[in-house]
């Protein structure tokens, strides 16, 4: 994408004239790598990637019961931005679980997320929003356990647990 749009404007060169039409995106382009903020122009263009955003997880624990319907929220989604999320464990033999989806709202909510193929473990999402410019947000994260595992090897000893536990 950001090569075609190069040579887009390099075409302006065979008229005499070194002409960069889409010198916006070849700003954002080195602005990503040197940070600086010298080169901002008049035009208002968007090379700001989203920001601000936030995740939450909305389940505490993930168990037998709802691990076909992990499901977090976005806060704070720039409108019309593209959200892409991956969850995986530190098993590197299993698959991580990915996505993606727009934008319309700015409180974005994925549901149904399946990570039954994931191992017990400390789960991890990771989050960006990329806008319509192809500014990439900051990937944010958020980790939940996993643990499918009935309880087991326990006595009678656990209510007295629970109920102190639940205090
Ligand atoms: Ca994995």
């Amino acid at each position: 994408m950001w090569l075609l749009k190069k040579k887009d404007a390099s075409v302006e060169i065979g008229n005499g004239e070194v002409t960069y039409k889409n010198d916006d995106l070849i700003e954002s382009e080195s602005d990503t790598s040197s940070g600086s903020s010298k080169k901002d122009k008049d035009k208002p263009k968007d090379t700001t990637p989203p920001q601000n955003y936030e995740i939450t997880i909305d389940q505490s624990l993930i168990h037998m019961n709802n691990q076909l319907e992990l499901s977090f929220k976005i806060l704070n989604a720039e409108l019309g931005s593209t959200y892409y999320y991956e969850i995986d464990d530190t098993d590197e033999t299993t698959t991580k679980i990915s996505g993606n989806g727009s934008s319309s709202l700015s409180t974005v909510a994925v549901t149904d997320v399946d990570v039954s193929s994931l191992i017990d473990d400390t789960l991890m999402l990771k989050v960006y929003l990329m806008d319509a410019k192809q500014n990439k947000g900051a990937v944010e994260t958020e980790t939940i356990e996993k643990d499918t595992t009935a309880p087991s090897g326990y006595t009678v000893g656990i209510d007295q647990e629970k109920n102190h536990q639940s205090k």
